[in-house]
């Protein structure tokens, strides 16, 4: 179903006209009221004028997080203080608070966003949804909320934590969709087998995840355990919430990225340069309708490709693969780089572990050493040490050999490593580098 026929439609040439006309105006918005962007536009040289296509965007600065914390909280918003009806933020793991203001019309904008993914996804007004992401300042669960709204479906607004009360919650009121993060969906799963509660026999058939990166060998595991389809959703704070991107079910691959919304690049995170479409780099992201605190080029942090190529489902907006990472998630081990996501890969790929994982990294004498902790399925944890002792030894080749990094193998009681409701912390970095 589509919420918005005509947008999500639109022809290729008719939607870069309409980016233009937006990218134009929103550059005169910023440069007019946010004296941050008219010190960054002169400080280059460029004036809103001066943009006179698509490809002008390249010569405009870019944005990134440091910013929105230096004028924290209200430093780059566009419009006066009686326009912002809403206020969300993002606390992040290290350093201030960013805060993110909405005008009424971001905030529509956001629902319609989140709805056009969601019901892309499949979900109708005839589904229950067990909304598990945090409500209140972070924006998962009342993103993914306005969305499932917006479709008018029955919204359950579970929120974070309280583990088996949830579980009983999807059972009682027959759940149809589960959003939350891939790791809290898999924590739910064991709760319920606990509790006598089997996923597959639930009603439930979607799952809308995100918020934490997860692989694709996750998503295998996860739609064998829980029967479900499990649905990718990307979104992050500073651009608005759940909802910038997010897989169509036809296809299940890349996830569309609405751009009547947004101008997404991709560029290479050291040079800063441009990279074409398939290529994979940093995603930068240009809010082209927002008035709140509209973005101008910012850097995400997130590393992805674009895709082009048209999509079976119909809709033209391009998509973006699956995240593969942080440029700054990404791992230095004795200079080998590696990203958790890649050693999620091997470990999903293993038969006998449990998705439950930890990578602890700490330096001894000078040198860096990464401990892979990882639980066990309960049947293999009941079995002879000497499988598993193999097991240990072929995880260990694998990654050498996949990823060049060796490594320390502690296979883990099940249910020994710690659960979370929000996003996972798979990486303990106990060196000390500052
Ligand atoms: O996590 C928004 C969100 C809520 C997205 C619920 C999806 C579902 P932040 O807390 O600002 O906002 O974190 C944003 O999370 O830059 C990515 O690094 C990561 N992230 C979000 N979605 C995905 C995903 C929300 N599907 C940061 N895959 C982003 C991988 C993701 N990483």
């Amino acid at each position: 179903m589509l919420i918005n026929p005509k947008m999500e439609t639109l022809p290729r040439d008719e939607l870069e006209s309409l980016q233009l006309r937006r990218l134009q105006n929103v550059c005169a918005r910023v440069y007019a009221n946010v004296p941050f962007y008219r010190k960054r536009f002169d400080e280059v040289g460029i004036k809103p004028d001066d943009i006179h296509s698509l490809d002008d965007l390249k010569r405009l600065p870019f944005t990134e997080k440091q910013d929105l914390r230096d004028n924290f909280p209200f430093g780059l918003c566009a419009v006066p203080r009686e326009h912002i009806t809403r206020v969300q933020a993002s606390s992040g793991t290290t350093g201030k608070a960013v805060a993110l203001s909405y005008t009424q019309r971001d905030l529509d904008n956001w629902k319609e966003c989140a709805a056009r993914g969601m019901a892309s996804c499949g979900i109708t007004r005839q589904d229950t949804v067990h909304v598990a992401y945090g409500y209140g300042l972070f924006t998962g669960g009342l993103g993914m909320h306005g969305g499932a709204d917006y479709i008018g479906a029955m919204v359950v607004p579970a929120s974070g934590g309280a583990t088996r009360r949830q579980v009983h919650l999807l059972q009682d009121f027959g759940s149809t969709v589960l959003c939350c993060t891939p790791s809290f969906a898999m924590h739910l799963y064991e709760v319920g087998m606990e509790e006598g509660i089997d996923f597959k026999e639930l009603p439930l058939r979607l799952g809308i995840f995100g918020a934490e990166p997860w692989s694709e060998a996750m998503r295998r595991e996860m739609e064998e355990k829980l029967g479900i389809d499990a649905m990718n959703v990307y979104g992050l704070s500073e651009i608005m919430g759940p909802g910038v991107a997010m897989e169509c079910i036809h296809a299940k691959q890349g996830l569309h990225l609405w751009e009547d919304h947004f101008i997404p690049e991709i560029i290479d995170p050291v040079t800063g340069e441009n990279l074409p479409a398939g290529e994979q780099g940093e995603l930068v992201i240009t809010t082209i309708t927002k008035e709140g605190v509209p973005l101008i080029r910012y850097r995400t942090r997130d590393l992805t490709s674009i895709d082009d190529t048209p999509c079976s489902c119909g809709r033209t907006h391009v998509r973006i693969t699956r995240i593969a990472g942080r440029t700054d998630d990404m791992l230095i081990i004795r200079g080998v780089n590696v990203f958790p996501q890649q050693i999620e890969e091997i470990l999903m790929s293993s038969k006998g572990l449990s998705p439950n994982y930890q990578l602890i990294i700490e330096r001894e004498k000078d040198l860096d050493t990464l401990e892979v902790r990882v639980e066990v399925n309960s049947d293999l944890f009941a079995d002879e040490v000497r499988r598993i002792q193999d097991l240990e030894k072929n995880l260990q080749k694998t990654i050498k050999e996949y990823l060049g990094v060796t490594t320390r193998i502690r296979l883990m009681e099940p249910n020994s490593l710690e659960r979370f409701s929000g996003k996972a912390q798979r990486v303990i970095d106990k060196r000390n580098l500052a």
